[in-house]
């Protein structure tokens, strides 16, 4: 207390009496973070001192979160500073939403990197992330008209209380140039180099956050950088007497940390974000190299003290950099600092989408990093030469392999260097490595069997269970005991209380109370009225085809047209309220189609006096994670309804069922496991399955069939062709409905009448409000597997074989 009004004196420049929310937010955030201060020093000391083997996680995207409430969780300040706070008549939940949220990922891939960090810190694992501070994260999403306008998302506009600028420690990443042979040394002793004269530079200034372990004194550190202008440059420039010369400089350098690419599944090859890509992994392994190993450290060893974890593609120019800071800076012959690279890596695939798979054209990154494209091919030619030596003249192979792909431009693949590299390759859900294995990686995979390896993903139970659902966390802890937030598997204990209708009816009333928190949150964000009172059925995740959420839309008009002619009963439905969240990337053109359509058909179905008692859609704008924490504990149904053999693995499904949603999946990414684990009798499987789904596709998918076949389809379809949802006007959602009709990409029409049956037995379960809350404490029970920490347990055993300190 007396710390937090000095924070709000001396820091904030304020008083009580005038302080803004903003102050207080930023006095108690400092005030938590001075708590955690000597935890984090002595974390870091103690990794100094020690040297233990470590991980470094290299993401371009960490989605984070609001900071505060898991501080203060993991200090154990929460009940704390809730009273001091209130003694003062401050309501701490209120401060707690003056925090914006670090948006500084897309989706899924970005907020699992935030997951594993928080599960590092929480095991003792000696960790440090690595990543890049974006000024602007991911857009803010607007409606207007229904259709996404995006926003910038001005994150750091009220200051930034988590982070700590080292601009002390910069460091200094080279671009462009070009490169000479050039002989060292004398006689016998010569050998022949490479000398790279870089084009220009910039300066990577390092940001570090605190990662605090849960109640283990251990805080590990998530190192962002910040690009600048380098100071020589700068003054070359203003001793000419050019200062806007200089001052466009500065902004040119600033440009590459300045904002995420929005894209999630398509990547722009976009000169920027290589840049990106290169200043944050140059940074890091410099930083590590130079601060975090002992001065004179023999880089031979270094094996030995880390592996850097690559987070997908993004980071994977780290390959070549480490090649070349052995070879050319350090002197190391190329065999020998090839073996110590390749031991370095590893590699974390998290897509199956072959678009989503980055190429960089050989004539950018040349020119960008020309020795890092000099290494590529040497990399290549070596790999190339092992791959005809084990395989024979297998030249339809080679080139299926090479790390360089010819068409329809001379490009590096980025997944094959990174899979010549790593010491092991790694998909997110067991489906997911095993079409790695048979299908996208197929020929590294016969090569290299042992290479490839599963580790299914995972979520932290701190943010996701223990923050976002008070009330179900305190019925937990109520009966097991609260060891459960750090050993997820103990939630097993629960299944004999499945049975007990106490416990049910509990478990019934803390749901209700998390929809009642919902509803207020929509009513005063987004002046959305729904009633806590229906079934909420939820899908939230980026807008993407292969996704499905027309899908979901069609189940949507199917009920409406239903409802409508009066072929459903609207005394006799189960009243449902469909909550959509979805951002799309600003450049696909069909999946802002696909949000507009979504708004369309709320508002008229909304609009409808009588069928809104019972069907309503909620799309409130700009998900995040912030949203999704009050409305994942909210949700009574969770939409997994990607086509089988398309979501990599999927960690939303994990969450809802978490929080004892039931799930209506297909049998695609970790929706697997989540049905092997909670059980047939507690999940609503549908749909085509990979294999089935891939021999469709192999005989020519004809979506019109099924249109013409399927009669309450067609219907369906009719009403958006028609213009129903577009105030009669036919064209507005025709290319949605055509592409539906023509080419369906992603079997949405095939999938339809498994689908609407699988709603049917949802409807006939929740009728049954004794039998579902049975199945939705078993969802709770039974997917303690899903905790990031047991997935950080498998990247240990598997791929790391990192040492735990302290921790839990
Ligand atoms: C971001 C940028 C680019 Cl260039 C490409 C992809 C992304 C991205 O955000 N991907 C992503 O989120 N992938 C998802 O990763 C999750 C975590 O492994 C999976 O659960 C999910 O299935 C997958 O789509």
């Amino acid at each position: 207390m007396r710390e937090y009004l000095r924070e709000l004196n001396f820091t904030q420049g304020t008083v009580l009496q005038r302080a803004s929310t903003n102050d207080e937010y930023l006095a108690l955030a400092r005030t938590v973070r001075h708590y955690l201060m000597s935890r984090w020093m002595e974390t870091t000391t103690e990794y100094y001192r020690t040297q233990p083997k470590g991980v470094a996680y290299l993401s371009a995207e960490f989605l984070l979160g609001r900071q505060l409430g898991n501080a203060l969780l993991a200090a154990d300040l929460t009940d704390i500073a809730t009273e001091a706070l209130a003694s003062l008549g401050i309501d701490i939940a209120e401060l707690a939403e003056a925090e914006v949220e670090p948006g500084l990922g897309n989706g899924g891939l970005g907020r699992l990197a935030a997951c594993f960090i928080d599960s590092l810190a929480t095991m003792g694992v000696p960790a440090i992330g690595y990543g890049i501070r974006y000024e602007y994260g991911i857009f803010r999403q607007n409606f207007v008209d229904g259709r996404q306008v995006e926003e910038p998302d001005h994150w750091l506009d009220n200051g930034s209380p988590w982070e700590f600028a080292h601009p002390e420690h910069e460091v200094t990443v080279s671009f462009g140039g070009s490169t000479e042979r050039y002989t060292d040394g004398e006689g016998d002793d010569a050998v022949e180099r490479t000398r790279w004269t870089p084009g220009w530079q910039v300066l990577g200034v390092p940001y570090n956050y605190m990662v605090p372990g849960y109640r283990n004194q251990q805080v590990n550190t998530l190192r962002l950088w910040s690009a600048r202008a380098t100071h020589a440059f700068d003054l070359k420039i203003f001793n000419y007497g050019d200062y806007a010369e200089a001052v466009r400089a500065q902004t040119f350098a600033e440009n590459i940390s300045k904002v995420l690419y929005p894209e999630d599944s398509t990547p722009q090859g976009k000169e920027l974000r290589l840049q990106q890509q290169y200043f944050f992994v140059a940074c890091s392994l410099r930083d590590f190299i130079d601060r975090l190993l002992p001065g004179g450290f023999d880089l031979r060893r270094l094996p030995e003290r880390i592996c850097f974890q690559l987070n997908d593609t993004h980071p994977v120019i780290a390959i070549p950099e480490l090649q070349r800071i052995l070879v050319d800076e350090e002197g190391l012959d190329w065999d020998e600092a090839w073996d110590i690279t390749r031991r370095c890596f590893a590699y974390t695939c998290h897509t199956l989408l072959p678009e989503a798979l980055e190429v960089w054209p050989v004539e950018l990154l040349g020119r960008l990093l020309p020795r890092h494209l000099e290494i590529i091919y040497r990399i290549n030619d070596d790999f190339l030469a092992e791959v005809r030596e084990s395989r024979g003249d297998d030249e339809l192979l080679v080139r299926r392999m090479s790390i360089i792909a010819e068409h329809p431009q001379r490009a590096v693949r980025m997944a094959h260097l990174a899979t010549v590299a790593a010491t092991k390759v790694n998909g997110v859900a067991e489906l997911h490595s095993q079409l790695l294995r048979d299908k996208v990686l197929a020929d590294f995979a016969t090569l290299w069997p042992e290479k490839f390896t599963n580790v299914t993903n995972g979520v932290t139970p701190r943010r996701f269970v223990r923050l976002a659902n008070p009330g179900l966390s305190g019925l937990i802890t109520e009966a097991i005991g609260d060891g459960w937030v750090t050993d997820l598997d103990r939630l097993r204990e629960l299944e004999p209380l499945a049975d007990d209708p106490e416990f049910r009816r509990r478990f019934r009333e803390v749901k209700s109370a998390n929809k009642d928190r919902l509803v207020e949150l929509l009513a005063r964000r987004d002046g959305i009225d729904i009633d806590p009172g229906t079934m909420l059925d939820v899908m939230v995740k980026r807008l993407h085809e292969y996704k499905r959420q027309t899908l979901k839309l069609l189940h949507v008009i199917t009920l409406y047209d239903r409802l409508r002619s009066g072929e459903l009963d609207l005394a006799d439905t189960v009243p449902r309220t469909v909550v959509f969240g979805a951002k799309a990337a600003p450049g696909y053109v069909m999946a802002k189609e696909i949000i507009a359509l979504i708004n369309h058909v709320g508002a008229v179905i909304n609009a409808d006096p009588e069928i809104s008692r019972v069907l309503r859609i909620a799309f409130p704008a700009n998900y995040d994670v912030t949203v999704a924490e009050t409305l994942i504990p909210a949700a009574d149904l969770s939409e997994q309804i990607s086509l089988a053999g398309k979501e990599a693995s999927g960690t939303g499904n994990m969450k809802f069922a978490l929080n004892g949603a039931l799930t209506v999946g297909t049998d695609d990414g970790a929706n697997v496991e989540i049905r092997q684990l909670v059980g047939d009798d507690h999940f609503f499987l549908f749909g085509l399955t990979e294999p089935e789904a891939a021999a469709v596709a192999e005989g020519g998918y004809r979506p019109s069939a099924y249109y013409e076949e399927n009669a309450s389809l067609r219907r369906a379809l009719d009403l958006v062709a028609r213009g129903e949802f577009s105030g009669g006007d036919r064209s507005t959602f025709e290319p949605v409905v055509s592409n539906l009709l023509g080419e369906d990409r992603f079997m949405v029409l095939a999938d339809y009448q498994s689908y609407l049956d699988a709603q049917e037995r949802v409807e006939a379960a929740y009728r049954d409000p004794d039998a579902w809350s049975r199945s939705a404490v078993l969802n709770v029970a039974r997917t303690g597997f899903f905790s990031s920490d047991r997935s950080m347990r498998d990247y240990l055993d598997r791929i790391w074989h990192a040492e735990r300190l302290g921790g839990a």
